[in-house]
């Protein structure tokens, strides 16, 4: 079968017009598209880097504030400019956009403007007809985003060279770190202040991140995670979001290669997001494809009993509480403590608040995982494990 359309979705400015993309986002989604949303206060570069980097047919602007023609013109320019023409554009703004306007933007480069009154049906029938249609061969890649992102497509469409080209082990310098839980554990959010972290504990390094959010039923998906993400929005970060396609247990049936190929690529650290997990998870079990686990937890899990039931309380290097401030946390530490010390083996526990600029907690977990030397990790996690039981 062939592989879903994937477009990408932006409001440049919200002014309070927001249920509009959302309800395009759920349209296209159930129409088998792969939408991948960027959310709100979207600057042209920030839409354009996305774009490249996740691979997408088009860009579908949602705009209500003015300054539509402008802005839609600049991303057309930008997207020539970077060498990624390929990647069309096309929107929309309700009453906001005259007739007059919309002439005027198709000249300038965009593919089409869909007025108010339009139907939905219109629209996801525009965009399958439109973009779903096979890539003509694609010229040279101008940059290493686009070639690599180019590279992940093949992989994710073909499938074909699954476990078999691409060892993860090909770099020692890349570290590879696995990042599972709960829906609503707050997952990206503390990606993103991690990625903060690194980036500004080496103005040199690169961070790739491989994003993971389910398929719906009628093959679409929401990938949403972009849109929490606010230090990940930046040149030395190279994010990836990919629907699981019919898998289940957190991850896509492209997701070894495609890490595999990330921890080739130069990075310094490649961050995998699962999707939310539920209890008998075990997402980075196969092939060792990950050198350090962290499973993010949220304080309200229900009772005790439910611990025992949480695979990867056996199975992750860290686990951290995010959300600490909530009143249930301290139960939650205390709780889960007693649940690791069941599995006799080094693990760490750390409270969060992702949410929170300069979290100490968040600042703790950073230095457990920033480590590449094995040996300097060992001793952190033997601090920390000092620190926590005092012995
Ligand atoms: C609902 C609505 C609101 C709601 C928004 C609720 C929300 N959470 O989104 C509320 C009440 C908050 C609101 C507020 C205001 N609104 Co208002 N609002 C509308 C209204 C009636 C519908 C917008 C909407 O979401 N429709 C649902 C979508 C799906 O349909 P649509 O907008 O017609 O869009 C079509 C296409 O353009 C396309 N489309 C849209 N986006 C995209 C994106 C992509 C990727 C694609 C493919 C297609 C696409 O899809 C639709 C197909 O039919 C419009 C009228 C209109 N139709 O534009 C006015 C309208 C946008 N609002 C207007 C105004 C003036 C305001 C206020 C300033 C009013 C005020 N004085 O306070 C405030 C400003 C908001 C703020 N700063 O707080 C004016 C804007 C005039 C202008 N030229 O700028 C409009 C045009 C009404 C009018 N005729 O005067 N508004």
């Amino acid at each position: 079968m062939a592989s879903p359309i994937r477009i990408l979705t932006a409001v440049p400015i919200c002014d309070g017009h927001d249920s509009a993309i959302n309800t395009i986002n759920l349209e296209f989604i159930r129409h088998g598209i792969e939408v991948v949303y960027l959310g709100y206060h979207r600057s042209v570069g920030d839409i354009v880097r996305a774009a490249i980097q996740e691979d997408v047919r088009a860009i579908g602007i949602s705009s209500y504030n003015g300054g539509h023609i402008e802005f839609f013109a600049e991303v057309v320019a930008l997207l020539r400019e970077k060498g990624a023409a390929d990647i069309k554009v096309f929107g929309g703004g309700g009453g906001t956009i005259t007739h007059e306007d919309a002439a005027m933007m198709r000249r300038k480069g965009v593919d089409e403007i869909f007025f108010a009154g339009t139907s939905l049906d219109e629209m996801v029938k525009f965009v399958h007809q439109r973009y779903g249609k096979p890539r003509a061969k694609r010229a040279r890649a101008k940059s290493s985003d686009i070639e690599l992102a180019h590279k992940l497509t093949e992989i994710e469409d073909k499938k074909k060279i699954r476990n078999s080209k691409f060892g993860i082990r090909n770099s020692c310098k890349t570290r590879v770190i696995g990042f599972t839980g709960p829906g609503g554990a707050g997952k990206t959010t503390l990606i993103d202040e991690l990625v903060l972290r690194f980036l500004n504990k080496d103005r040199q390094s690169r961070v790739a991140i491989l994003s993971h959010d389910p398929s719906v039923i009628g093959e679409g998906a929401l990938l949403g995670d972009r849109a929490t993400m606010i230090n990940s929005q930046n040149d030395r970060v190279f994010m990836r979001s990919m629907a699981t396609r019919g898998q289940a247990g957190g991850l896509s049936p492209a997701t070894h290669d495609c890490l595999a190929l990330l921890a080739r690529s130069g990075f310094d650290y490649v961050i995998i997001e699962t999707v939310g997990t539920g209890q008998e998870a075990m997402p980075f079990q196969k092939n060792g494809i990950v050198d350090q686990t962290v499973l993010v937890m949220n304080p309200d899990y229900g009772s005790r009993l439910q611990l025992q039931k949480i695979v990867m309380l056996d199975l992750a290097d860290i686990v951290v509480v995010n959300k600490s401030d909530l009143q249930r946390a301290r139960t939650a530490h205390t709780e889960i403590e007693q649940r690791l010390e069941q599995n006799r083996r080094a693990q760490c526990l750390i409270d969060t608040v992702a949410k929170r600029h300069r979290d100490s907690g968040v600042d703790k977990l950073f230095g457990l995982i920033s480590t590449s030397d094995k040996s300097k990790r060992g001793k952190e996690r033997k601090s920390h494990e000092q620190a926590r039981t005092g012995r």
